[in-house]
């Protein structure tokens, strides 16, 4: 990473994550200098190998997904392994909307990309396309339960694409794996 990294979105207060509307202004251009504020204790507390084996233990999606990917209040001592990944990077990792700025994103969400492989391959059969929850982050607004035909809309990202095609690391978009990790369960067609 080059000193003097600019972000160029504005950051968000956490509440305006939860509206069911962008506010107006979300794509004001704001830059800023890149910020962090490194905090060890939330990395060893919630990124640890016990939370990796546990999240690894999940017998289903929903389990997976909960100890994944959710938290106590964010004030707690206990986050998820993604949430507390973002929150011990933080600031600007700690934002949902100027978060992909930092270039850690893109190392803590591989990685959360790889646990999510590392748990489907325990069981290809039953896991490679398991869904929970509905299409909507918290459910707000209330909307339907994620299907693998349901279409995402990735706006000025990317051209819309099923869920179901989303999901395995070497088809639809995807050409890529993992290397294989000592102790780990090991793929189908290595
Ligand atoms: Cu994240």
């Amino acid at each position: 990473m080059r000193a003097s990294t600019t972000l160029h979105f504005r950051n968000f207060r956490i509440a305006e994550a939860f509206l069911t509307e962008l506010p107006t202004d979300s794509l004001i251009y704001a830059p800023h200098c890149l910020r962090r504020d490194l905090n060890s204790p939330m990395m060893l507390n919630n990124t640890n190998q016990t939370t990796v084996d546990r999240l690894l233990a999940s017998e289903n999606i929903h389990d997976f997904q909960f100890l994944l990917s959710d938290s106590g209040p964010l004030d707690s001592a206990w986050l998820s392994p993604h949430v507390g990944g973002h929150w011990a990077i933080g600031q600007d990792l700690r934002d949902v909307f100027t978060s992909p700025g930092d270039p850690a994103f893109w190392l803590h969400h591989g990685m959360i990309d790889n646990l999510w492989t590392q748990w489907q391959n325990k069981d290809l059969e039953n896991r490679r396309f398991a869904l929970d929850g509905t299409v909507t982050s918290f459910n707000n607004p209330p909307s339907q339960n994620a299907t693998l035909d349901y279409v995402l809309d990735w706006g000025y990202v990317g051209k819309p694409r099923r869920v179901g095609e989303l999901m395995d690391t070497k088809k639809g978009p995807y050409c890529y794996r993992y290397s294989y990790v000592e102790g780990a369960p090991r793929p189908e067609q290595w």
